[in-house]
């Protein structure tokens, strides 16, 4: 290293694109390496799976025999942009001589993301390119597909930040716009204008005639690769659980049950009565806006029996709501509650659980009713219950069942709790240290809760 001076030092230019869908980052990348001879051009687009460090070792291997190289994709996100700089770091000696340096150039396309002109137009394009591209495939897939997809990015999008790494790392920043009908074409023209101002050593000017020559064969671009894709094949959507809602008057008629309960309890004043965690769950705002009981959930599929249970409300008893859904599409349905119809559910309230850390009430299922098939009422939770809430976020409801699992193992049975309307007798005896803030209070037995979704 030591014998080589300042004066051998390589330089090679690359210039990176940082934009959504539909900006023109192609087209204007075809514009700029038909101008620029010693300028190659690497395209995400054309990288089959596994993509790990392909795009860079491409643009490496480009830059062998190339001054300039632009690196198409869309380098929506600061990691994106992150990797670019640290893996020509590490590979950039396995292709080229060690006293090579870059000059990295950001294209940056978006300066708005929420602009209503970026969104149009860029859709616009999207949609007449219909099939024409290696993966988003507007025509077979869908507008409503494509959009999803473009949303995505824009709501990912992280704008270039130049004081702060990566994108300070930058040595140039050249701002375009998405806003005529002929962006690609004057936005070539400004990155050519621009690397003539940085670096005219490597840049020459271009005439008018060949930009616009460049422009219209760039519009006539066929993509090369083409993965084939299925109709909307992209993704399916995955329930996270079942369960019976209670809807708001249900909630209501709930805590006003448990206000009941835990009054009559305080009344007999034979057994001592903490009303500290349902005070802190009201008062903190804590109790979910919708209540609901789980009958099933994903994360049970990991037991082999429980699985078997999840399977068969997915699989069996809902298959084909949930076939569907997979005709909507994915994004729209993302965090969703969605209605079975034709099914209602009845349960009963048994038993009211409170700790430190929160409140639930065990219920029974009495029943599950659909118009055409019968279902057998079976949970995933041991203890089916509604969780009332927990004293802070950092408790998450699944605790509800290890509250279950001990008070009512620790009474035997939730049935042969001693008192009826009174908080479990064995909840205060021998392991005070461990129970006295842990109470079971069983409610009278005819609370029904009829008709659920
Ligand atoms: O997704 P990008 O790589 O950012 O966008 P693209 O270059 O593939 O362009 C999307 C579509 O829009 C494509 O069919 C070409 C077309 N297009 C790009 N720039 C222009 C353009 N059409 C017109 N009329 N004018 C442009 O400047």
């Amino acid at each position: 290293l030591s014998n080589i001076s300042l004066t051998d030092v390589i330089y090679k230019f690359v210039i990176v694109n940082v934009a959504v869908l539909g900006c023109g980052k192609t087209t204007t990348s075809i514009i700029l390496s038909k101008l620029l001879p010693k300028c190659g051009h690497v395209q995400s687009d054309n990288i089959t799976k596994p993509v790990k460090d392909k795009l860079t070792r491409m643009a490496l291997e480009t830059l062998k025999d190339h001054d300039m190289v632009i690196i198409d994709r869309g380098n929506h996100l600061l990691r994106e942009r992150k990797q670019i700089f640290d893996e020509f770091e590490d590979l950039y000696h396995e292709y080229l001589p060690i006293n090579t340096k870059f000059k990295f150039v950001c294209l940056n396309y978006v300066s708005n993301k929420h602009s209503p002109e970026l969104w149009n137009l860029t859709r616009n394009r999207i949609i007449k390119r219909g099939d024409n591209h290696q993966t988003i495939k507007a025509e077979t897939q869908g507008i409503k597909f494509a959009e999803s997809i473009m949303k995505g990015f824009i709501n990912r999008f992280q704008p270039v930040d130049v004081d702060h790494e990566p994108d300070s790392k930058f040595n140039v920043i050249i701002d375009l716009d998405v806003h005529s009908n002929e962006s690609s074409k004057s936005n070539a023209v400004k990155v050519l204008n621009a690397l003539f101002e940085y670096y005219p050593e490597v840049v020459s000017p271009v005439s008018d005639e060949k930009v616009e020559q460049a422009f219209q064969e760039a519009l006539d671009h066929k993509p090369e690769l083409t993965i084939k894709v299925g109709k909307a094949k992209a993704k399916k959507i995955k329930p996270v659980y079942i369960g019976i809602r209670l809807g708001d008057k249900d909630k209501a008629r709930v805590m006003d049950e448990i206000e009941q309960l835990l009054a009559r309890c305080a009344a007999k004043n034979n057994h001592p009565v903490d009303m500290s965690t349902w005070v802190t769950l009201k008062q903190l705002g804590r109790i979910p806006m919708n209540l609901h009981v789980t009958l099933a959930h994903i994360a049970s599929t990991r037991d082999k029996k429980l699985g078997k249970i999840w399977n068969r409300y997915i699989n069996e008893y809902f298959s084909k709501f949930i076939q569907e859904l997979n005709k909507k599409l994915p994004d729209e349905l993302n965090g969703s509650v969605q209605t079975l119809p034709n099914t209602k559910a009845h349960i009963r309230l048994k038993s009211l659980c409170i700790s430190e850390k929160l409140a639930c009430v065990e219920v029974e299922i009495v029943a599950i009713i659909n118009e055409s098939q019968s279902i057998t009422v079976e949970s995933t939770n041991a203890y089916p219950h509604i969780t009332m809430g927990t004293v802070d976020q950092t408790i998450p409801a699944v605790e509800s069942n290890l509250l279950l699992q001990e008070l009512i193992r620790h009474c035997g049975s939730s049935e042969i709790a001693e008192a009826p309307d009174g908080p479990a007798k064995n909840q205060i005896s021998a392991d005070e240290e461990n129970f006295n803030r842990k109470y079971l209070y069983k409610f009278p037995p005819d609370i029904l809760f009829e008709d659920l979704n």
